[in-house]
């Protein structure tokens, strides 16, 4: 141990005087272990240590390091000792395939963590998350060096034993003992150390899918998303009807008995041959009766202007009867601007199409993550996102956006396919394994022998999923 902790000082991974820390503390010690792996040797013997400061009681079937710095110690950890390794990726790069998880693990494995050095302990517990989100077991970590700064106490807090080949401590006075620093220093350091115990960790947020439809109405910032995070609460309902009817007499009849069960109703108003001025007056009515809101599922996709002026005008004039209307991105930013331009006066909302539920289709990858940015910057007009699997969207890994409500159109009792390519997943995969917040049913409800009661069925599954995700 002695005789690594020198060469760590030879290789000047370990320095004394004045140092400005991350936190903006300054510290008489700076640690800086990148540096071992121009050293391979040196490697090689740390990995052996650490290695042996994990308790022989200690089991685990992998080992994983914090990225970066711990990546070389943790590929050598598994070099020599011959257990697996797994990677945690620290971005997310693409959508659906990507994966937040290299290697190969199954589920209920044990995982050690590997890390450099610890001081509040933050970086091993978001590596312990996503190794846990995937079903792996995490107890113990091993680190090289303790800085005696809390890391010990929010680790346990968080479940894991930290085992330190050497705290700061202890290196401080073997350094000192070979007359590497003089006995001024050590002082120096140990009196920094009393005055530094405990660096408070930030509290972690949590996961979007973790947090209530209420708590997120407060933090929604478009007020239609809020509103409608407000209904699904008061009505105990997460289905939107997608009314794709022959007729608006027959959506405005259905509209009116099945409005009970539904927090959103969908229209598709240029599939209606006998649509008139009156249609959105007479659903407005209903919707209010039965305290839903309307979302016509226009798909803007137009540069701003164009997309505006259909908003507005012609002979459906969208825009005085529908909350929400959602837009594709391929035109860019500028149609979000063009929409917020009419639509936020008259404190409506927007949905951008970020996924799509038909097979082949295009909204995937950057495209996905382009309309999650355009989101975010316009999140006064924004409430959400149509969605297929946002639990796969590389920040939904870890917190997500608690702000923004995703709807999923694709929802049917079974599994399946129409023969246009439509795909179909079931309520319970839809909110609770795939993260989305609202169904979207049509086919399922409309086909049904009994409209009213398939809603209603409908939005039991869709309310006992969110209640099986909260848990
Ligand atoms: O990706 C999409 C986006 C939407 S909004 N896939 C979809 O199916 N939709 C719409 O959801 C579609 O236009 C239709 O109105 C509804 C699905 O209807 P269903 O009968 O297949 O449930």
């Amino acid at each position: 141990m002695d005789s690594l902790i020198l060469q760590l000082h030879d290789i000047s991974a370990v320095k004394f005087g004045n140092f400005k820390l991350k936190s903006g503390i300054i510290s008489p010690i700076y640690i800086d272990l990148r540096l071992i792996v121009s050293y391979p040797t040196l490697l090689r013997n740390i990995s052996q240590s650490l290695i042996s400061t994990a308790p022989p009681s200690t089991s685990y079937d992998l080992v994983c390091g914090v990225p970066y710095t711990a990546l070389p110690i943790a590929t050598s950890v598994s070099a020599v000792s011959g257990v697996p390794m797994v990677m945690r990726r620290k971005e997310v790069k693409d959508y659906g395939t990507s994966k937040a998880i290299e290697g190969a693990f199954k589920h209920d494995q044990s995982c050690l963590i590997i890390e450099d050095l610890v001081t509040s302990g933050t970086s091993v517990i978001e590596t312990a998350r996503p190794l846990r989100a995937a079903g792996m077991r995490v107890t113990d970590a091993v680190v090289m060096i303790d800085r005696e700064q809390g890391g010990r106490e929010n680790l346990a807090d968080n479940g894991i034993k930290l085992h330190a080949m050497v705290t700061l401590t202890e290196l401080v006075r073997i350094l000192s003992d070979e007359g590497r620093v003089s006995k001024e220093m050590q002082k120096l350091v140990i009196q920094f150390l009393n005055e530094n115990r405990k660096v408070p960790i930030p509290a972690i947020p949590a996961r979007r899918v973790r947090i209530s439809y209420g708590e997120r109405a407060k933090v929604a910032k478009n007020p239609v998303g809020k509103k409608l995070f407000e209904v699904m609460m008061q009505k105990k309902s997460n289905l939107c009807f997608s009314a794709d009817v022959a007729s608006a007499s027959e959506l405005l009849d259905l509209a009116d008995k099945v409005g009970p069960e539904i927090c959103l109703l969908k229209t598709h108003v240029d599939i209606l041959p006998d649509f008139t001025p009156e249609f959105g007056p007479k659903l407005r009515m209903i919707a209010e009766k039965h305290n839903f809101l309307i979302f016509e599922d226009r798909k803007f996709a137009d540069i701003g202007n164009t997309s505006a002026m259909q908003y507005e005008s012609g002979i459906h004039r969208i825009l005085d009867w529908a909350d929400i209307v959602n837009a594709h991105i391929i035109s860019g930013p500028g149609i979000v601007d063009g929409l917020k331009l009419k639509g936020l006066p008259h404190g409506r909302g927007l949905l951008l199409i970020a996924e799509m539920s038909s097979a082949g289709n295009l909204a995937r990858d950057e495209y996905t993550s382009a309309a999650v940015k355009i989101g975010k910057e316009h999140s006064d007009f924004v409430a959400g996102f149509i969605s297929v699997n946002p639990a796969s969207w590389p920040d939904d890994d870890g917190i997500g956006n608690p702000e923004f409500i995703h709807a999923t159109p694709g929802v049917q009792m079974a599994k399946g396919e129409d023969n246009l390519g439509q795909q179909y997943n079931t309520p319970y995969s839809v909110i609770s394994e795939r993260g989305s917040d609202i169904i979207i049913v049509g086919r399922g409800i409309i086909n049904a022998e009994n409209p009213v009661e398939a809603a209603r069925e409908y939005r039991v599954q869709g309310w006992d999923a969110y209640l099986a995700r909260l848990k």
